[in-house]
């Protein structure tokens, strides 16, 4: 199995985390996304260009950071269950996932790249919408975890995976300081081996990263 990653995507991150709770190794290939030729040339491995994807075979290929994580899950015992038994609390598992990606991931990194832009370039009513998203997530997460040590309640979670990366990148893009909970969440995710083992790929590419942009 091969995987197409960037380690300073949110989205790879979330299947990173999931292969180091589950102890799967894979063949892995870094693609520069800020690379333009690059990109072209992942396209022809996935015509859509985005990461993470996992190649399983050479007939059988997976996009998508949930649905790499539900084959992972259905292929290796091995591990963290990442998806709760039984039809209604997988299905829990699968809707916070869901709305992770898409309430908490996805306005980060719009909020991210979009700092990235001139101010000019900006669209703002886009941009008040994701902080809203951000708002509701953060008030909903921060009550959540007032009872719950990971997001589903004692068990680490595919929600977990997804919810993770979004918070690591929150402090410098849209803090979440009044969340008291939301902030020992995130010391207890630190504390994880496959935090610590994301980290060891993470800090030194962030650190090469920030260089580039001085
Ligand atoms: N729904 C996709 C989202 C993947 C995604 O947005 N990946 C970003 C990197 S974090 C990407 O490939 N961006 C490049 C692009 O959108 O062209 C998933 O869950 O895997």
């Amino acid at each position: 199995m091969k995987l197409y990653y960037h380690p300073l995507s949110t989205y790879s991150q979330k299947v990173l985390l999931a292969l180091y709770e589950k102890g799967i190794e894979v063949e892995r290939e870094v693609v520069n996304m800020m690379n333009p030729q690059k990109v072209e040339e992942y396209r022809n491995i996935y015509p859509l260009g985005r990461i993470p994807f996992l190649q399983v075979t050479d007939d059988h290929v997976i996009p998508e950071s949930s649905i790499i994580i539900e084959y992972l899950e259905g292929h290796h015992q091995s591990g963290t269950k990442l998806i709760t038994d039984g039809v209604d609390a997988s299905r829990q598992v699968r809707f916070i996932d869901r709305m992770m990606d898409q309430y908490l991931l996805d306005p980060i990194g719009t909020l991210f790249f979009s700092s990235m832009k001139p101010e000019e370039q900006r669209d703002h009513e886009r941009l008040d919408k994701m902080r809203f998203y951000l708002d509701v997530t953060y008030q909903h997460l921060n009550e959540r975890f007032g009872e719950n040590t990971w997001i589903m309640g004692e068990q680490f979670t595919m929600a977990d995976c997804a919810a993770i990366p979004g918070l690591f990148y929150a402090p410098n893009i849209y803090p979440y300081n009044d969340y008291p909970n939301i902030q020992k969440y995130v010391e207890r995710a630190k504390d994880r081996q496959s935090h610590r083992q994301l980290m060891e790929e993470v800090k030194p590419a962030l650190e090469a990263w920030e260089n580039a942009q001085k």
